[in-house]
């Protein structure tokens, strides 16, 4: 035994030279070969979701077939490369749509032939909880059904998680008050509490016109201020002097990984109560009191009362009316009625302090005229004297706060008498 055992030695000394010198050896029914993969991913925040694209070339004799014995599939390795059909140490970022436990993922061609190349791809997702660093993704390809590697090349890919980004405030209010005592009830207060765990302290408030039906980047929504507010603390802005209206609030913090920006709640606040840009209308003309002398005629004595539909002031205020020596007008809006032929309508001035006591109610939307002399006529008109109804065509020294005029056109009442009308 030993002798030949000598000689097969010597034999297989003497043939190795020829053994190298035949053709190679047919390719494996397996094997692969790294070709290229996507981008590693970057700044991702936690929350965020990426995928991963890797190809490979089949350089083995079989066709890798979907569903078969030759399926291919990306199997998942540890961070020490060689660990592969196991879970992986990052497994908690597979969002659900990794293959299985053991695999990212299968090849996305169904037939790759010897010589195709198929890519393999797989999504990852960071939680919420995910701290900030670099995480790697280890795999290589294996034969589905048996698991065995095809022909190991430690693929790996890795993405990058920054730190959380600040949150926008999720409970912004605005409430409605008179903070500077200008034009009523008309200074919104947008108040919100600053997310505590933030690194940012600046807040941009925003407002639109309207309700608050438009998507937060509507670009109708306008910064109004960038308000400072440290982590867990209250920020507020207050929108002074709004006209009346509907306004919709929100607040954003920039959101520099996206060049975007994350965005509150939205809140409404309706104005109705402001004077500013409010024209002074009356919007109820009555006379509560007649003097007694004529019942058919504005007279000394005969009171009225006007309401407006803001705070006015006085300021050597007198009206001129008009009677119905041409009929009555056609609503309490006026104006008097029109003339024919040569019928004109008597015309007179009323003045505060003059010819009549004139007296503001405390919130000063209503003014008591009461005549203390008769009018001062102007044109004596078809009939003497001032046949109810009355409409007042004039005013003077009566405005706003601000001295914006009475718009006797566009009011509702200016049309008194006889008492109770
Ligand atoms: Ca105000
Ligand atoms: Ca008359």
């Amino acid at each position: 035994m030993r002798g030949l055992l000598m000689a097969l030695g010597v034999l297989a000394v003497a043939l190795s030279p020829i053994v190298g010198t035949v053709p190679a050896r047919a390719a494996p029914d397996f094997d692969s070969a790294y070709v290229f993969e996507s981008a590693y991913l970057a700044n991702m925040a936690p929350g965020d979701t990426g995928t991963f694209s890797v190809f490979f070339q089949n350089t083995g004799a079989l066709t890798w077939t979907l569903s078969t014995a030759t399926q291919v599939n990306l199997a998942t390795c540890r961070l020490d490369k060689v660990s592969c059909g196991v879970p992986p140490e990052h497994f908690s970022w597979n969002p659900g749509s990794w293959l299985s436990t053991t695999a990212y993922a299968t090849q996305s061609k169904s037939d790759v032939v010897p010589g195709d190349s198929s890519s393999f791809f797989y999504q990852v997702k960071a939680s919420t909880s995910t701290a900030p660093g670099t995480y790697r993704f280890n795999g290589d390809l294996v034969v589905a059904a048996t698991g065995a590697l095809i022909h190991p090349e430690g693929y790996y890919q890795e993405a990058s998680v920054t730190g959380a980004p600040d949150q926008a405030p999720s409970d912004v209010q605005a409430t409605i008050g008179d903070t500077n005592g200008v034009g009523g009830v008309n200074d919104v207060r947008v108040a919100f509490t600053a997310p505590a765990r933030n690194k940012t302290t600046a807040y941009d408030v925003q407002r639109r016109e309207g309700d608050c039906s438009a998507a937060p980047a509507d670009t109708a929504f306008v910064k109004l201020a960038t308000v400072t507010a440290q982590p867990g603390q209250t920020g507020t802005y207050i929108d002074l002097d709004r006209t009346n209206g509907t306004y919709c609030y929100q607040v954003r913090v920039p959101d520099p990984i996206r060049s975007s920006f994350v965005y509150s709640n939205q809140a409404a606040a309706v104005v109705t109560a402001s004077t500013i840009g409010v024209v002074p209308t009356s919007t109820s003309a009555v006379m509560t009191q007649s003097g007694g002398i004529f019942t058919d005629r504005y007279y000394t004595g005969d009171k009225i009362d006007l309401v407006f539909s803001v705070a006015i002031k006085l300021a050597a205020a007198s009206i001129r009316v008009a009677d119905s020596d041409c009929g009555a007008p056609t609503s309490q809006a006026g104006p008097p009625a029109a003339c024919m032929g040569t019928d004109s309508w008597t015309t007179s001035d009323v003045v505060c302090g003059v010819n009549a006591s004139c007296v503001l109610s405390l919130d000063r939307k209503t003014l008591t005229i009461m005549l203390t002399a008769p009018p001062t006529q102007v044109a004596p008109g078809s009939v003497a004297g001032l046949q109810y109804p009355i409409t007042i065509i004039e005013g003077h020294g009566i405005t706003d706060a601000n001295g914006t005029a009475w718009d006797l056109a566009g009011s509702a009442d200016r049309v008194f008498g006889p008492v109770g009308q």
